[in-house]
């Protein structure tokens, strides 16, 4: 009788520890992501919001599926590659510095933005000496190019973040040129592949239209 009650309770006990492993939710290997609010002041200064940009794209937004992503990197390197988001995320140095978008439709935004450095993929992709233009390749098709040079002397980022929350897909995700003080057409939206080229002439989707090749702002942006 006693060796009865003992084994249904014993049993019972059993069940429910097999209910409870699984029934109760457990916990997946890394840190889930809460969305969180854009940050709007920084170092005291005032930032803009990421619904402030107009929506000027060529075709629209582009919607990127994270799990299919590559990041392609061709041309005149030693060591092309195909990258996944979190291959460009997760093994660089991560950098952020608060810059003005200027559209020359006349419209700005003063963003934080965080990011890889490209000088980082650059030196990564070991150029060879005839590189001498990045050609920025985008889901929409979209193309702009700046000089090789042009990256290390002005430490350019390509961002994941904008304002302290992953770039939305309208806003560019996965990932944007900071084009530090160059019209708002370098900055590529929707980056798939960088391209080595040696073409100093290679002109983007707007530079093809008329617009500056250097893209300086203060420039006049018609050629
Ligand atoms: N892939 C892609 N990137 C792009 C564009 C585009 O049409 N396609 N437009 C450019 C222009 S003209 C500007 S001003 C900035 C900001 O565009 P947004 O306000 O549409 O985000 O993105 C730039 N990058
Ligand atoms: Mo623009």
């Amino acid at each position: 009788m006693r060796i009865a009650v003992l084994l249904t309770i014993v049993l019972g006990l059993l069940g429910a520890f097999i209910a409870a492993a699984v029934l109760i939710p457990r916990h997946k290997a890394g840190s889930v992501q809460l969305p969180s609010s854009e940050v709007r002041d920084y170092q005291g200064q005032k930032l803009s919001s990421i619904n402030d940009f107009e929506e000027n794209s060529i075709n629209g937004p582009q919607y990127v599926d994270k799990d299919t992503y590559r990041l392609e990197i061709s041309g005149l390197v030693a060591n092309p590659g195909s990258y996944t988001y979190d291959q460009i995320v997760d093994n660089h140095q991560h950098y952020q510095k608060v810059v003005a978008l200027n559209c020359v439709e006349g419209w700005s935004v003063n963003i934080l933005w965080e990011g890889v450095l490209v000088q980082d993929l650059i030196d990564e992709a070991q150029p060879s000496p005839d590189a001498r233009v990045l050609i920025f390749h985008a889901a929409d098709g979209y193309t702009t190019s700046l000089p090789i040079e042009y990256f290390r002397d002005n430490n350019i980022i390509m961002a994941y973040k904008m304002n302290g929350v992953t770039i939305p897909p309208e806003r560019g995700f996965p990932f944007m040129l900071v084009a530090e003080s160059k019209w708002g057409y370098k900055w590529a939206k929707w980056i798939t592949g960088i391209e080595f080229s040696s073409d100093i002439s290679y002109k983007g989707y707007w530079e093809d239209r008329g617009y500056s090749n250097s893209g300086d702002l203060g420039s006049n942006f018609i050629q």
